[in-house]
Formats: C-alpha cells, sequence, structure tokens
C-alpha cells in the first residue's frame, strides 16, 4: 500500500494487523504529512516500510511486482496547502496514480484507489440531497481537483486497458495519527496548548464525519468483494457544522463552548459534504460500527492528550504557517 505513514495509512495498516493474517509493505516519501512513528509497534514480520515516492517508476514497478494487491492512499492531502502551492498536488496526486496505475497494469495487479468526496465539490446547508456515484464531478479547490484527476485516471485505465481496479470516495475521517494540520486534531491540540480553536468563516460549513477505521472496514470489504470498474461511496451519516465540532470539543476538554475564535475564511471554501452510502452498504453489507461521533471524538480527544511526543514537533510550524494567512 502507498501512503502507509499517513494518517488513514498508518490506521489502515493497523487494521489489516489486527483483522486479517496479510502482510504489508509501505510505500511512502516520508513528506512533512508522513511520520515512521505511526507506524511502532507493529510485527515487523509483516509489515515493511520503504521510503519512496509514487512516482518513482522503477521503484513503484519493483514493488507492485512483488504484490498481490496495491491500495492506494498516498496523496497530498490538506486543501489549505493545495491554495499556497498546487505543484506537488499535481505532482503526487495525479502523476503519481499514473505511475502506479501503469505498474499494475504491466503486472496485473488488483489496485485499489482512495479518493474524497470532495471531487463532487459542494453542496448547500439547506440542500436535503447528499452525494451518491452518479453525482457529476465538479471539484473546487487545487486538492480536490487533483484527486478528481486521479479518479478518472482510475477509470479510463479500467476501460481501456482492463485494469482491475476499483474506487471509493470517502468522507471527513477523524480519529488517532491525524496531522494537526487538519481540523479537528488542530482544535484539541490548540486547546492541549493554550490556544483557542479557530473556526474558518462563521463556522456554519458542515462536514460528514466517519471514523477512520469505519473508513478502514470499508476499505477492506470493497478490496475483497467489490466490483471491478465500481466506485463506492463511504460514509457514516455524521454530518456536523464546523461550530458544532468545535463547542463539542470544547465541552469534552472541560472548557466555555464559545472559548473560540473566528478567522479569515478558507478562499473558494466548500459549504457541505453528505455521503448516501446506500450501495456499499446494500451490495457489500458494510455498516459503521462507530455510531456515537461524541464517544469517538472522546477516545480521540484522549489520545491525543496520551501522545503529545507524536504531535508536538509538528504544532507550533503548523501554527506559524495558518498565522501568516490570518488563520
Ligand atoms: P495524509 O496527508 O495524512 O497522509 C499522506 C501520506 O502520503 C503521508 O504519509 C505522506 O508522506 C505520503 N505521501 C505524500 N506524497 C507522497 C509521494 N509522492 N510518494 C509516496 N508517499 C507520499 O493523508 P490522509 O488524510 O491519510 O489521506 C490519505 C488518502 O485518503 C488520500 O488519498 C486522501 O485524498 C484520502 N482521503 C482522506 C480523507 C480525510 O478525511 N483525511 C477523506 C477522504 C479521502
Ligand atoms: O482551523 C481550521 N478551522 C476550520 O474551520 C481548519 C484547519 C479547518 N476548518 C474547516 C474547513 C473545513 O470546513 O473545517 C473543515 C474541515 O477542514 P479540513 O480538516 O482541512 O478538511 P477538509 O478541507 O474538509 O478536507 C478533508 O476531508 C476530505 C481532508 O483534509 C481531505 O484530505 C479529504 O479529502
Amino acid at each position: 500500500m502507498t501512503g502507509g505513514a499517513g494518517f488513514i495509512g498508518s490506521n489502515f495498516t493497523r487494521w489489516v494487523i489486527d483483522h486479517t493474517d496479510a502482510s504489508v509493505v509501505v510505500l511512502d516519501k516520508l513528506t512533512y504529512a508522513g511520520n515512521r512513528d505511526s507506524l511502532v509497534g507493529l510485527p515487523r514480520d509483516r509489515v515493511e516500510l520503504v521510503v519512496g515516492d509514487v512516482a518513482d517508476a522503477s521503484l513503484v514497478g519493483d514493488l507492485v511486482a512483488s504484490v498481490d494487491a496495491v491500495v492506494h492512499f498516498a496523496a497530498e492531502s490538506h486543501n489549505d496547502n493545495s491554495l499556497a502551492d498546487p505543484q506537488p498536488f499535481l505532482m503526487t496526486n495525479i502523476v503519481g496514480t499514473y505511475t502506479l496505475l501503469q505498474a499494475v497494469r504491466e503486472h496485473d495487479v488488483r489496485y485499489h484507489h482512495i479518493s474524497t468526496d470532495e471531487v463532487y465539490g459542494d453542496l448547500e446547508l439547506d440542500d436535503p440531497a447528499r452525494f451518491t456515484e452518479h453525482t457529476p464531478y465538479n471539484p473546487s479547490s487545487p486538492y480536490s481537483s487533483t484527486k478528481a484527476s486521479s479518479d478518472l485516471l482510475v477509470r479510463a485505465w479500467v476501460r481501456s486497458f482492463g485494469v482491475q481496479a476499483t474506487l471509493s470516495n470517502c468522507s471527513n475521517n477523524y480519529g488517532p495519527y491525524q496531522h494537526v494540520e487538519k481540523f479537528i486534531p488542530r482544535q484539541i491540540t490548540n486547546v492541549l496548548t493554550g490556544r483557542r480553536p479557530k473556526l474558518y468563516g462563521a463556522g456554519q460549513n458542515v462536514r460528514d464525519w466517519i471514523h477512520v477505521d469505519d473508513h478502514n472496514a470499508a476499505v477492506w470489504t470493497i478490496l475483497q468483494k467489490g466490483a471491478i470498474g465500481e466506485t463506492y461511496l463511504i460514509g457514516a451519516d455524521g454530518e456536523k457544522s464546523n461550530r458544532e465540532v468545535v463547542e463539542e470539543i470544547l465541552r469534552l476538554l472541560g472548557q466555555p463552548e464559545d472559548a473560540y475564535d473566528l478567522v479569515t475564511d478558507r478562499p473558494g471554501h466548500d459549504l457541505r459534504y453528505a455521503i448516501d452510502s446506500s450501495k456499499l452498504r446494500t451490495e457489500l453489507g458494510w455498516e459503521p460500527q462507530y455510531s456515537s461521533f461524541h464517544d469517538g471524538l472522546a477516545a480521540t480527544i484522549a489520545w491525543y492528550e496520551a501522545n503529545e511526543a507524536w504531535w508536538k514537533p509538528a504544532k507550533d510550524a503548523t501554527e506559524n504557517k495558518y498565522a501568516a494567512t490570518g488563520q
């Protein structure tokens, strides 16, 4: 798999080790978002970390030739970074996916592509609609447009070259090992370091939250049972406004629920994401296990409280970067 030193990839690796007897080769460039420490404690005879770039055709070819399946998580993943400098997003998300597709095509290896609901653009706050597999692509940001590009490459390689691929587009994940640049870990670690949570704009934007292990179980299900060429949307009916999430974090940390700041909005900020995951549930039998966002959030807060050594080194630099844009 790729991107296994990142947030979802490291949780997926742990999930596979805990729930299956498969072994995992992780290809990860260890960018600012990748962390060896996210893989500590995993059995060395079942998890191997190879440090390298998904756009390195020779390395990718050698690795793909040695595995039964590829799950592609590696990406530049942060919208705010893509607004500051889109270039790495094009290289990793588009050229990297192309490089993997050529390798799985050559070696006839099963491929699963990890993508995001952001490829569908956004919904109005009061629109009852949710995204389905038939929603037209309409990405807003450099990040989401490169993810949309990569999805289209996968579909083309299935149709033109018979590549054995499936795709999944998931909503916003939360859980342990998520970089402190992202919304939920940023606000938790702000409170833990004596800062105030920062809400973009008026805090009204809505995200559809899913625990990372529900995402992981869905990916494994699709890898085992998904139909080749098909796309599956992954979501757990977890719509909440950013303001609601911050208020819940503040309550769980024993702070007044209005102890946050409203800061400069993100340019082009998508209003609302919402996933209809009926296809995955009815066709493949997946159901989310984390039914309470409150409990999942409390467990995530407890993880950040207990694992300061994991996130502390990145915290000040991340906040300095945000301060430069007034966020
Ligand atoms: P992340 O930024 O935490 O991790 C990305 C990992 O990829 C890092 O370990 C990084 O070192 C690695 N990487 C980056 N460029 C690379 C390259 N050129 N070669 C090899 N490795 C490279 O991201 P994440 O939040 O774990 O997201 C993983 C995947 O899931 C992405 O494809 C993202 O688009 C998708 N996704 C994320 C979410 C979410 O809420 N986080 C939701 C839906 C989909
Ligand atoms: O400090 C903040 N304050 C704030 O209000 C930050 C960092 C974010 N926000 C808002 C922006 C979004 O409305 O919170 C929401 C979530 O922000 P992010 O964590 O940056 O996530 P988002 O832009 O929704 O994208 C995420 O979900 C889809 C992941 O980062 C993507 O990789 C994934 O594809």
